[in-house]
């Protein structure tokens, strides 16, 4: 992409309504725009980012045996008074009336839906476990949006639905998704951690939140410290494995760890000092298990193999990526901008042109761009006529995770300067050596 022909609208000033920094520099880098209170459009920048952390989840989503479909974000209102939550939900729903006054919400989640669904069309245990997931748009009225993309009205979901015979299989189907997250955040480039945690409105009594440590997080948090150097499971992991997956969620719910509405203190204090780690964390995940607390509402049941019908047993979990972004920054930035994860960065690679119009930097460039690109790289080429300081400010705020420079003294040498964005180290080597470092 040439940066001549993007849309990448910087700000050069701080905007002041940015409280944290990942939305600060969210705005700076053109990211995202605030389209009214706590809903925002995602620009070119920042929906490459948003499209690539969604692929990962959709990766480790479907290595779990999840299948994607996609539902709608209007509802109908009488599948939530099926379920009782049409009233209960509060004011966080939106409710919207159609042209024939009918009742309508915006969803907030997709548990009536998914339900109905499955009741439409499975009839047997034979077709069980089924997990169904999409990744979609929310709406809840929250009553302090804030922090940008992290607490907004309108957001993104990646939300999995589970339905078994039984509640040992609805635990294996649990245990699935707790090691598909573990390594979806692992893979963010991001230590999320599991703590026991409150099931709020969606119901049921097992639930787990995954917490990055932040300073800036919303919730208090208290864990053994040792949490943040366990191994995270294998690409090989055996999904099917009932022992293999009850083995990873026994050591990674083995040490104490709870958000501050489950927090127990004298269990806490039993932990040796040194070991308590007690902090701010953002939850970027959220899986429950509630029974048929769904199923027996709205009839959705199986024939078991003895013959009679079972409601089946469900769990639902969630993932933000809308707050994901804004969370790996807040884990990775410095004092120039962000620092993307190689995994997610909106390119692999940027080139600097610092004299464009200068035939031998204009050639150096354009060469080193076609051969990356056609290397199969995501290339920005910052071909514009600004200054190179401005160039490299722009590169360092957007955090493309390296920079090959090409300047008029070094390219009379026939080379250029390749700068790793997260060390700042910078090394000067051939115009084909660098293409070579990234072909290879
Ligand atoms: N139905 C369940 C799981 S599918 C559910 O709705 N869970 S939740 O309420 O915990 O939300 C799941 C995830 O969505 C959260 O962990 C968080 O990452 C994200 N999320 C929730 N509310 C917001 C919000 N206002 N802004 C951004 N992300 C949010």
């Amino acid at each position: 992409m040439r940066l001549s022909r993007f849309f990448m609208p910087i700000l050069k000033e701080n905007p002041k309504e940015a409280e944290i920094v990942s939305h600060r520099l969210m705005l700076r880098a053109g990211m995202i725009r605030q389209q009214s209170q706590g809903i925002y459009s995602w620009l070119p920048l920042g929906k490459k980012v948003l499209d690539k952390v969604n692929n990962i989840i959709r990766q480790e989503q479907n290595r779990a045996g999840a299948i994607e479909l996609s539902m709608p974000t209007l509802q109908s209102a009488e599948l939530w008074q099926e379920s009782g939550r049409y009233d209960a939900y509060g004011k966080e729903m939106l409710r919207i009336k159609d042209r024939q006054d009918r009742p309508m919400l915006y969803g907030p989640t997709n548990e009536e839906m998914v339900t109905d669904i499955f009741r439409s069309s499975v009839k047997s245990y034979k077709d069980l476990p089924l997990n169904l997931y999409h990744i979609q748009l929310k709406f809840r009225d929250e009553i302090r949006p804030r922090f940008g993309t992290m607490r907004s009205r309108e957001f993104m979901m990646k939300d999995a639905y589970s339905f078994d015979l039984t509640r040992e299989g609805a635990e294996h189907s649990y245990n699935k998704m707790f090691a598909a997250y573990l390594r979806t955040f692992d893979r963010l480039g991001l230590r999320a951690i599991p703590m026991r945690a409150d099931t709020g409105p969606i119901g049921g009594n097992l639930s787990h939140e995954f917490i990055i440590l932040a300073d800036t997080g919303e919730s208090e948090v208290f864990c053994h410290k040792d949490f943040v150097d366990f191994d995270i499971p294998a690409e090989s992991t055996d999904f099917d494995s009932v022992e293999g997956l009850k083995a990873i969620f026994d050591k990674w719910t083995s040490l104490y760890a709870a958000t501050s509405e489950m927090h127990d203190e004298a269990a806490f204090n039993a932990v040796p000092e040194g070991d308590r780690l007690s902090a701010r964390g953002i939850e970027v995940g959220h899986i429950f298990y509630f029974g048929t607390k769904y199923s027996e509402p709205m009839g959705a049941k199986v024939q078991g193999p003895d013959g009679k019908e079972h409601f089946v047993h469900m769990g639902s979990y969630g993932i933000g990526p809308t707050r994901l972004v804004p969370a790996i920054i807040e884990a990775s930035h410095d004092d120039n901008g962000i620092i993307w994860p190689a995994s997610v960065a909106p390119f692999d690679i940027v080139v600097i042109n610092m004299k464009a119009g200068d035939q031998a930097c204009d050639d150096t460039c354009e060469l080193i761009y076609a051969a990356l690109t056609k290397a199969g790289k995501d290339v920005l080429y910052d071909d514009t006529d600004d200054r190179a300081g401005t160039k490299f400010a722009t590169a360092d705020l957007i955090g493309v995770p390296v920079q090959i420079i090409a300047g008029p003294r070094a390219v009379a040498n026939g080379e250029v300067e390749v700068k790793d964005r997260k060390t700042g180290a910078r090394e000067t080597m051939t115009i084909e050596a660098a293409i070579n470092r990234f072909v290879a």
